[in-house]
């Protein structure tokens, strides 16, 4: 484990160069309504192979961007000719799979791939805007069924059934409301190892063998059921879900039945409460995220894989700040086939420069805690600039100047509610939204983030209502 975590610090594509940085932000400023533009930018595989090796919509596009002038283009000349060049091949078919490119960014399917194309093309039965109303397809005695076993664990009894076949169309949904909220009080549901436990296990990655409190490994570290009952209590009953990026407060969890109950401080726990953003600052991610590091980068980068849905090592949510990366722990990230990742990645990490990770031998343990001055007082000796690194950093491009602005900021964006979307999607209806889905995928999210103000338990009644969900 140390050693994947350590190895894991720094990333450097193979391919060397790199895909130009403005070409996500110029793409979704010309197709803001975009699926693959809601609240992300595509990642650069929508016109890469693997930078700078083109894929069959990118080569399409090549010969249209500011022809005549020399290579390689400048990022302001390569902004400046982006749109026109995206216009001039939309009544084209990139990877000939009968539908025009300019259809494909718009339905969300990809144009480089002649295996994604809207099943749909020509209207019929698509889904809305409001999940409300998405039944064209609908089957209530199916999502009927289907919710008793992802919430209760259990397969309607044939009296159930029976039951419900009595039942009328508005009734049937009043029914399925009802018993969406009884479900969600289960053991199955809310419980240790339950269904939302399990939509947490990538979140927390929780190793036994280092666990402490309950059922403790041979090295004991720090306790995940902390990180485990926070996330739990975000996301149950009436509870704002963005907590789990930005609570200062812990949740303890009680059995028989299970019940999350907050709490103003725990044994297990040691950041003090002006510099708690949630599972963010949590023991377990600080020793088993940041370790022995001096620049935090795997806690920067599992932050903005686990709550934002982005995964940097797959060229996701890149947001490049110039000047960047400064490489303040010489590690050599300004190297060219490095700095494409790390001119987001490292200004992501500069936040977490005082949250210590692990500290061993003798001395007084900051261990899991914030220090200010931790890199001059632990790192000094690290690089000729360690100290320099300063606290401020960025998110989205944005400036932010502490951990908990960074995870303010990540807790009321739009991939925020997508990631968090996500999850229960590929819990309830099986798979990540498809083309065909994301009419009602991102109906479900904006409603969650808009109307329902972060709180799934109201998300998870829409999601039931989908088409995805109770369409045989
Ligand atoms: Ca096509
Ligand atoms: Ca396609």
């Amino acid at each position: 484990m140390l050693r994947r975590l350590i190895l894991g610090a720094v990333l450097c594509l193979a391919g060397g160069a790199h895909a130009k940085p403005p070409a996500g932000g110029v793409f979704c400023a010309t197709y803001p309504s975009a699926p693959t533009c809601t609240g992300q930018q595509p990642a650069c595989t929508y016109c890469h192979v693997a930078p700078p090796q083109r894929n069959a919509y990118g080569a399409q596009l090549e010969p249209h961007l500011a022809p005549g002038v020399p290579r390689p283009l400048s990022d302001s000349d390569y902004a400046a000719a982006l749109p026109a060049a995206l216009r001039a091949i939309e009544a084209l078919d990139a990877d000939g799979d009968g539908v025009t490119n300019l259809v494909e960014l718009q339905r969300g399917t990809l144009p480089a791939d002649a295996t994604s194309f809207p099943q749909d093309p020509g209207g019929g039965c698509v889904a809305g805007q409001n999940p409300q109303y998405d039944v064209c397809r609908y089957d209530a005695r199916f999502a009927y069924r289907r919710l008793l076993l992802d919430f209760c664990g259990q397969s309607p009894t044939y009296a159930q059934l029976q039951d419900f076949q009595t039942l009328g169309t508005e009734e049937r949904l009043a029914r399925l409301d009802a018993e969406l909220e009884r479900c969600t009080q289960s053991e199955f549901w809310r419980g240790k190892d339950g269904q939302v436990w399990r939509l947490a296990h990538p979140k927390i990655r929780p190793v036994g063998s280092i666990k402490s409190g309950e059922n403790a490994g041979p090295i004991p570290l720090a306790d995940y059921d902390d990180d485990y009952a926070l996330y739990a209590y975000a996301q149950l009953d009436d509870h704002d879900a963005r907590d789990v990026m930005t609570a200062k407060y812990f949740v303890r969890r009680q059995s028989d039945p299970t019940r999350y109950v907050q709490a103003t401080s725990l044994p297990s726990q040691r950041v003090d409460e002006a510099h708690r953003a949630g599972n963010l600052t949590s023991a377990w991610s600080l020793v088993t995220f940041v370790m022995f590091t001096a620049l935090p980068r795997n806690a920067a980068s599992q932050s903005y894989r686990a709550y934002l849905g982005l995964d940097i090592a797959k060229q996701e949510g890149l947001f490049s700040i110039p000047g960047e990366p400064r490489d303040y722990d010489a590690k050599g990230v300004k190297a060219e086939a490095c700095a494409a990742c790390h001119a987001t990645l490292d200004p992501l990490s500069y936040p977490f420069r005082n949250y210590q990770g692990l500290v061993l031998g003798a001395g007084s343990n900051t261990s899991a805690s914030y220090v200010t001055n931790r890199l001059e007082r632990y790192f000094s000796t690290v690089s000729p600039t360690i100290t320099q690194t300063p606290e401020a950093g960025y998110l989205f491009g944005q400036p932010v100047n502490t951990l908990r602005e960074w995870a303010e900021l990540g807790a009321n964006s739009d991939a925020f509610a997508i990631a968090a979307v996500r999850d229960y999607w590929k819990l309830l209806v099986g798979h990540a939204p498809t083309a065909e889905e994301n009419a009602e995928f991102v109906a479900t999210w904006k409603r969650f983030k808009d109307t329902h103000q972060y709180r799934v338990q109201r998300m998870l009644h829409d999601l039931i209502r989908t088409e995805a969900y109770g369409a045989p």
